[in-house]
């Protein structure tokens, strides 16, 4: 056996051997190349395409000379352009021309998709362009960058070669039928064999994220961008067939998730609010970095930080969108649900039973209504809020609008709030009881309407005594100019807004037995050198602190994560609370907390009433990260930031693991499979007996 294994060794040494000889003696691969100019041109293109969107989305040294990626995307490359020899020489440079194009969109639509979103395209997402085209401006001026108009340089290579190859009659040469065919079927098994050895070195995990896709920056770093976006079309469409089949495990599932989770409702806030008019604001992209600042002594948010002092102010409250921004903010917000895995729920699966504050307050007498001085099919909003138990949606239509009232995106939050009072002051003399949701608008990126903004300067203005001993003021520029300088002056003007609305209320006493609630609805995607700017400002040099200086504040991705928290204020003219909540929280323990006190109860919401969890909570994150008290944990990285300072176990971290992964699922499957619909389950019972 020894010897037959000893022979067999020999025998293969001997044949690479003479291969190897054969290949620089009769300079294979010279020829190989010099017959195949088009075919490695295309191949070689885009393999650097796809490198250099690593390179420019995931900034590591790690992540773009990755071995897996290259050796995928360089597969995938190789079978789809061995088809390309099937065709005579001179129709090959059409066919190659296709593909050049086509692989260059992915990298050029992938590469803007991740300045604006910090994550790979969605197919799903990109289907739904009706949504997006009204921030379509937004998106040119401040996502379109140089580095994305750098993936054209490859089909500008391609055109190139093939003018050079054309002079050099290259496309003159005739291959026969079988020449062409056994060259596509040598490509063809070169480009498979590829294939099998990428997919032998892929560790369960790599597959196990492979087919969840959630975590998407993950498996283009595994799986490379080509295969990545092919994996995501496939589960684009995956919902809808998934609607179809699967139903009695989702439901089995969603009843083990269910069961026993009886926790303890009453606290000392329960039902202090009850058959209270409720008045909230989604603020758009208001982040908490915003509040409790001033610049020479003048507050960003006057308005918002005397209510966060009398009233409840979450301050570690997070936002859990997914591709669905706004709208999944507000999904989150009304139903204790996360935003779907695939799609948006506001646009795929409006279809579906909600149980949401309107509908649950409406079952208590409540009138419910929401309103938006946006186009009213704008995240197909029109629709959802009928779902979401919204008796009326007082959208664009109602409001008059004009280019002279108009900021940003549309009316202004002043002239929005202004014309809403009137709106307002009929529902309180028709309804006992009413609840409403104001979605503000002007506070969007890209924040650059800054003249129409109030005059707020972002600057740092310092007296100092000159060489003649006169006392004169210094002017730093600080944050002017930046984007996140233009992010506080447009903050100001949404607070002043928002100052103005409450004191209409007050005026017509819209205050009186009434809640004030507010949230952020996410962050506001700003650069992440603008916060460096804002932490380690050096006045002297106008640049930046060096890490060995004094006051040096390191600011790294987790930083920028943990900053990424919004606010949420609870408040009412009736009562002084004083409170401050540390304790993290998300949006969905915004219906279990808040429902707690108006005395209405969603049994199937995923969050928790933040006074029964206090410590223990856990904020997970439609990407699967998560945070607690404790730390922050990046589940694409499988890293995570101590946030005391303290050891994390390893049980702990594979308990909250498995806890998010549980409720990723189990939020997925109640939208997808509609399991609050207690109709359709009947008619399931009905079919399966
Ligand atoms: C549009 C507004 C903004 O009506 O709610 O949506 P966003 O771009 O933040 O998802
Ligand atoms: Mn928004």
């Amino acid at each position: 056996m020894k010897n037959k294994i000893k022979d067999t060794y020999k025998k293969t040494k001997k044949k690479t051997k003479a291969f190897c000889k054969k290949v620089r003696e009769e300079h294979i691969v010279k020829a190989y190349c010099k017959n195949n100019i088009l075919f490695l041109a295309f191949l070689i293109t885009c393999l650097l395409n796809s490198t250099m969107l690593r390179f420019f989305t995931m900034h590591t040294m790690e992540n773009y000379l990755a071995f897996k990626p290259i050796l995928a995307d360089l597969s995938i490359l190789i079978i789809a352009g061995s088809f390309g020899y099937l065709l005579k020489p001179k129709n090959r440079f059409i066919y190659y021309m296709i593909l050049e194009i086509f692989f260059t969109f992915i990298c050029m639509v992938n590469s803007i998709y991740y300045t604006f979103y910090t994550s790979f395209a969605s197919a799903s997402m990109l289907s739904l362009t009706q949504f997006i085209a009204p921030v379509g401006d937004a998106v040119m001026e401040n996502v379109l960058e140089l580095k994305d108009l750098l993936y054209l340089i490859g089909p500008a290579i391609l055109i190139i070669i093939h003018i050079f190859l054309k002079k050099k009659q290259y496309y003159k040469k005739v291959e026969g039928k079988k020449e062409r065919k056994q060259k596509t079927l040598k490509t063809l098994i070169t480009g498979a064999v590829l294939i099998v050895i990428f997919t032998v070195t892929l560790s369960s995990l790599e597959i196990g994220r492979f087919a969840k896709q959630w975590n998407r920056e993950y498996i283009v770093m595994r799986f490379g961008i080509y295969i990545y976006q092919f994996n995501d079309v496939v589960a684009s469409l995956q919902p809808k067939i998934n609607s179809m089949f699967g139903y009695d495990k989702a439901k089995k599932s969603f009843n083990e998730y269910f069961e026993g989770k009886e926790e303890e409702k009453d606290n000392e806030y329960t039902n202090i609010f009850e058959g209270k008019n409720v008045i909230a604001i989604h603020a758009e992209s208001l982040q908490t970095i915003a509040l409790n600042r001033e610049f020479n002594g003048v507050e960003v948010t006057p308005n918002l930080n005397r209510i966060l002092k009398e009233g409840m102010y979450f301050s570690n409250f997070y936002s859990q969108v997914s591709v669905g921004t706004s709208s999944d903010a507000e999904l989150t917000y009304n139903t204790s649900l996360m935003p779907t895995q695939s799609g948006t729920a506001f646009v795929s699966y409006f279809d579906r039973k909600y149980v949401a504050f309107p509908s649950l307050l409406k079952e208590k007498g409540y009138y419910t209504f929401s309103m938006h001085a946006n186009n009213a099919d704008f995240w197909n909003r029109r629709t959802m809020h009928q779902s979401l138990g919204y008796d009326k949606f007082y959208s664009k239509e109602t409001y008059k609008v004009e280019k002279e009232n108009s900021i940003g995106l549309g009316l202004s939050d002043k002239e929005f709030f202004k014309q809403s009072i009137t709106k307002l002051k009929k529902i309180k003399e028709k309804h006992d009881k009413f609840y409403g949701l104001l979605i503000t608008l002007t506070n969007h990126t890209p924040f650059s309407d800054v003249d129409k903004y109030d005059p707020f300067e972002v600057n740092i203005k310092e007296k100092v005594v000159n060489e003649e001993g006169v006392e004169e003021e210094k002017i730093y520029p600080y944050m002017e100019g930046t984007k996140l300088g233009n992010y506080f002056k447009s903050v100001h003007y949404a607070d002043a807004a928002l100052g103005e609305f409450l004191q209409a209320l007050e005026e017509n006493g819209l205050l009186e037995n009434t809640v004030f609630v507010l949230y952020g609805d996410h962050d506001a995607r700003l650069p992440k050198k603008d916060y460096q700017r804002l932490l380690n400002y050096d006045k002297e040099t106008d640049g930046l602190l060096d890490k060995e200086d004094e006051g040096y504040q390191e600011f790294d991705s987790y930083q920028y994560e943990l900053n990424r928290k919004v606010p949420l204020i609870i408040w009412t003219k009736d009562k002084q609370f004083n409170k401050e909540i540390t304790n993290v929280m998300g949006m969905y323990d915004v219906l279990p907390t808040l429902g707690n006190m108006l005395g209405i109860e969603n049994k199937y919401a995923l969050g928790h009433d933040i006074f029964n969890i206090n410590e223990d909570n856990i904020v997970v994150f439609p990407n699967g990260n998560w945070l607690t008290n404790k730390i922050y944990y990046n589940s694409q990285k499988g890293e995570y930031l101590s946030l005391d300072g303290e050891a994390i176990s390893e049980e702990y971290i594979i308990a909250k693991n498995k806890y998010s992964e549980e409720l990723l699922n189990v939020s997925n499957n109640m939208i997808v499979f509609d399991l609050l619909n207690e109709d359709k389950s009947e008619n399931n019972n009905k079919e399966g007996s």
